[in-house]
């Protein structure tokens, strides 16, 4: 017969956190989000700490190089996802490590040789009215001019004259070698009343474009997450298929951390891969999981994990649980992870942290997965909301929504996360669908942010470990919960500006 588990599956809505005495010193301000990413001695800090508890699922439509640089920049970590070819992921993970702040790759570049006409449709498609002319019309060709929406103008000049009759020619434009910093080169925009410096490599190839309306930019952005060379850092998910060409590329570019990625991570496939991992890059963090609970937790910081994620079902793509009948209720897998975790920590004196993954329907289930001992979070309908998402933007009646699907689903056909007995899928375990559109991740994590921060401020806690060590929740009623909501008809405020 079957052992029957002690205690029931639970949710994160069946919760709340009482709050504690709250001193005076303990403000929103005074609040220090920082969390160990990785294996450490305890007690010790971890050698990569994120400076926001966040991280990215490891999805198509979730970590394109672009969330990553923008959740980086916010001080979490985006995890490029592995369902695709070594080389590609690669370019993703070169294309963060190689973003400099105020520093952009030009989107619209032409050749002395096209007509204004298409650089008229090429300004129209990018937005942008400043272009670069390079010999070969890309973003890494010889720089030979600037055209800007100054030089030209449709009804002016005719579709069909070339770009070199209206384009700035390279000797007249100023531009900088790229190994410039961002001040200085903000000081010869101001000084040289530019509105925009090129910088060149020493055979005069384009690198980048400086504007003028970035020169604020960085002061947006206090907490980044850097290596030690200054560049974002960035995490990239691999499976246990092809992990011993994928590893060493992935290395090679640049990667900080690395993750394997299952949907099911208590196995002795993913013992063996970590093994690996640890024998040949022992300096290179490598997370492991998915598991739900304590004994998947020791098997996995036995074999060498240096974090283990946590979560089987509970994504809000995610259809596991309906087809396979396998998973947990995120708060009682994170709970029962978290007590291994610090088990595991007074044997062998090592703190190995734990991520909250999936299921994490509203802000404050972050803060419960905190509170319950999770060091960071992983999300991925969260920022799929957002315009750094890599799904497409689609209108409906009722306003913008972004595609958002699972890895499991028939269009992410991620065989390798879903271990089903093949090459394919068998079966789906995950959905493809849509959700709401948030804007810019900036402004949206901000809010998170300071919604944590309130209710840490209302638990008396400065910091997430005292946090984790000092809340106090309580087990909600079916009629308690109704309470939570406003109960009297709300006013309708969409459509007011
Ligand atoms: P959510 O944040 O609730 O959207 O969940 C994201 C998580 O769901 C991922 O990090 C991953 O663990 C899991 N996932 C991804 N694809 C699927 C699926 O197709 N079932 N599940």
């Amino acid at each position: 017969m079957a052992q029957l588990v002690e205690g029931i599956s639970r949710t994160f809505n069946e919760f709340l956190l009482l709050p504690n005495r709250t001193s005076l010193e303990c403000t929103p301000a005074a609040v220090d989000l920082r969390a160990p990413l990785v294996r450490h001695v305890a007690g010790e800090a971890s050698a990569i700490e994120l400076r926001t508890p966040f991280t990215s699922a490891i999805m198509q439509a979730v970590s394109s190089p672009e969330l990553a640089i923008a959740l980086a920049r916010e001080g979490g970590l985006g995890f490029l996802h592995h369902n695709r070819s070594v080389e590609d992921q690669v370019a993703d993970v070169r294309a963060v490590k190689n973003f400099k702040a105020g520093f952009v790759v030009s989107d619209t570049n032409v050749r002395p040789t096209d007509t204004l006409g298409h650089l008229w449709e090429l300004m129209e498609r990018t937005g942008h009215t400043t272009a670069a002319v390079t010999d070969d019309g890309t973003a890494s060709g010889r720089l030979l001019g600037l055209v800007t929406s100054r030089d030209f103008h449709p009804q002016r000049h005719d579709a069909a004259a070339l770009v070199s009759t209206r384009m700035v020619p390279v000797e007249k434009v100023a531009h900088s070698s790229d190994d410039i910093g961002l001040s200085e080169a903000n000081a010869r925009l101001w000084e040289e009343r530019l509105d925009c410096l090129p910088t060149v490599d020493e055979s005069g190839r384009l690198r980048h474009l400086v504007f003028r309306s970035d020169y604020t930019d960085n002061k947006r952005f206090p907490t980044q997450l850097v290596d030690d060379g200054k560049r974002l850092r960035v995490g990239a998910g691999v499976n246990t298929h092809d992990y011993r060409d994928r590893i060493p590329a992935l290395v090679e570019a640049g990667v900080d951390v690395l993750a394997f990625d299952s949907s099911d991570g208590f196995s002795d496939w993913q013992a063996e891969a970590l093994t690996w991992a640890k024998k040949h890059y022992p300096e290179v963090p490598v997370g492991g999981g998915n598991v739900v609970d304590g004994e998947a937790f020791t098997f996995l910081a036995d074999a060498g994990a240096d974090f283990i994620k946590v979560g089987v079902g509970g994504g809000s793509i995610c259809i596991t649980r309906d087809q396979k009948g396998i998973g947990r209720g995120q708060a009682s897998a994170v709970l029962d992870v978290a007590a291994a975790r610090d088990a595991y920590r007074d044997n062998t004196g090592q703190y190995v942290p734990i991520c909250s993954d999936g299921g994490l329907l509203h802000d404050y289930h972050v803060t419960l997965a905190l509170a319950m001992g999770a060091d960071f979070v992983m999300m991925g309908r969260y920022f799929a909301r957002f315009d750094q998402a890599p799904g497409a933007k689609v209108p409906t009646r009722d306003g913008f929504v972004k595609e958002y699907w699972g890895e499991g689903s028939s269009r992410a056909r991620n065989w390798q996360r879903y271990g089903q007995g093949g090459r394919g899928l068998l079966f789906e375990e995950g959905v493809d669908g849509y959700v709401p559109y948030a804007g810019d991740l900036h402004e949206g994590l901000a809010t998170t942010i300071a919604k944590i921060k309130a209710t840490m401020v209302s638990c008396g806690a400065m910091d997430l470990a005292t946090f984790k060590a000092t809340a106090r929740l309580t087990l909600v009623s079916e009629q308690s919960f109704q309470e939570s909501h406003a109960t009297v008809t709300v006013r309708e405020t969409a459509g007011l500006d």
